[in-house]
């Protein structure tokens, strides 16, 4: 075969060639631009020829191999720029990365953080059923017979029979501690309670809630007082003001509702604390001789004083969220910033 035979079918064959991945260029440059390549071999020709065929032969070798050095260069051109563009795309094919981290719930950190400051004074906790009857959850906390919070539109009654009913408070947690225990008891009871209500961005059908309670003999106001002035100080920081004002709940005897000077404008007047400077933080009050003797304990010798508070409001006022719901909607935006 000679000289231009040989190099008519390295042209055909290399007008042939598919260029169009890194690979395919790969092969076309073994095959015909290195050094040992057909295409290259074919140059060594040269030195064996007669001196007045070596000009012609190098001009149709050198018109060859320009030919493939130039659709080379096109094609690799082509080539790496769209390795560059997919670099830049998402390769779905590779395996996730597992930076995916959960958070504490927002009310789980509040609840464990008034958990952390009463048990350094000595609290501890007590949990109990979310179902409850109508004994533990009204009769024995001295509701009347006729009071409205046993209605159903206030509870959800699941056995109307046997009185069951969701736990309207954690109030029945500490009636079944004072029936099993002797004082001096100092306990939290943490939990979840339901309540028939219409939602909206200031109540839910069910929310969390804290209550304490301390039986001893000789248990006053007093403590009662010293006891919560603590907590708000160790809980919204030492420049917190605090009042208490008179209430009434069918469990306590004196009542009162808590109250701390405004988180937000520290007592100036703003529209979270609708301009009177202060916040509604938690009830309490002390324990009434009636609840005591339902209990089996001695009301001559005995002497408490209990709490509750609502821990979706803590959380509100300690975070600035405007709106409950969103505690329980379970969008991670919201959950991983606490
Ligand atoms: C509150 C406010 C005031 C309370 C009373 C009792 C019990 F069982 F000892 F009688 N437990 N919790 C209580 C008192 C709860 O929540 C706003």
């Amino acid at each position: 075969m000679n000289l231009k035979e040989s190099l008519k079918k390295i042209k055909e064959e290399s007008e042939s060639f598919s260029l169009n991945t890194k690979e395919d260029l790969d092969k076309f440059r073994l095959k015909f631009l290195v050094k040992k390549s057909e295409m290259m071999e074919l140059f060594n020709i040269i030195k064996d020829l007669a001196a007045e065929e070596r000009k012609e032969a190098g001009r149709i070798l050198n018109e060859t191999r320009n030919l493939i050095e130039e659709k080379f260069k096109q094609h690799q051109e082509v080539v790496l720029s769209k390795r560059e563009e997919n670099a830049n795309k998402e390769d779905l094919s590779l395996p996730p990365l597992h930076n995916q981290k959960g958070s504490r719930h927002a009310i789980s950190i509040i609840r464990n953080r008034i958990i952390e400051i009463f048990s350094r004074i000595g609290f501890i906790i007590e949990e109990g059923p979310e179902i409850e009857d109508d004994w533990h959850n009204f009769s024995a906390l001295n509701f009347a017979e006729n009071h409205p919070a046993r209605d159903m539109q206030d509870t959800f009654f699941i056995n109307m029979e046997d009185q069951l009913a969701l736990r309207t408070h954690t109030s029945s947690v500490q009636i079944r501690t004072m029936q099993t225990q002797k004082p001096p008891i100092r306990i939290l009871a943490p939990g979840r309670v339901y309540r028939n209500e219409a939602v909206s961005a200031r109540a839910n059908c069910f929310f969390h809630q804290i209550e304490g309670l301390y039986i001893d003999e000789k248990v006053s106001f007093a403590d009662l007082k010293q006891t919560l002035y603590f907590f708000v100080k160790e809980m919204y920081g030492d420049e917190i003001e605090v009042r208490f004002r008179p209430s009434y709940f069918p469990f306590t005897e004196p009542s009162a509702e808590m109250d701390i000077s405004c988180t937000i404008c520290k007592g100036k007047g703003c529209n979270v604390c609708k301009y009177s400077g202060w916040l509604e933080i938690l009830g309490c009050g002390m324990v009434h001789p009636n609840v005591l003797k339902n209990c089996g304990i001695d009301p001559e010798k005995y002497s408490g004083f209990a709490f509750g508070m609502g821990l979706e409001r803590q959380s509100m006022l300690l975070n600035g969220v405007n709106d409950l719901r969103t505690f329980f909607d379970n969008d991670t935006r919201f959950l991983k910033q606490f």
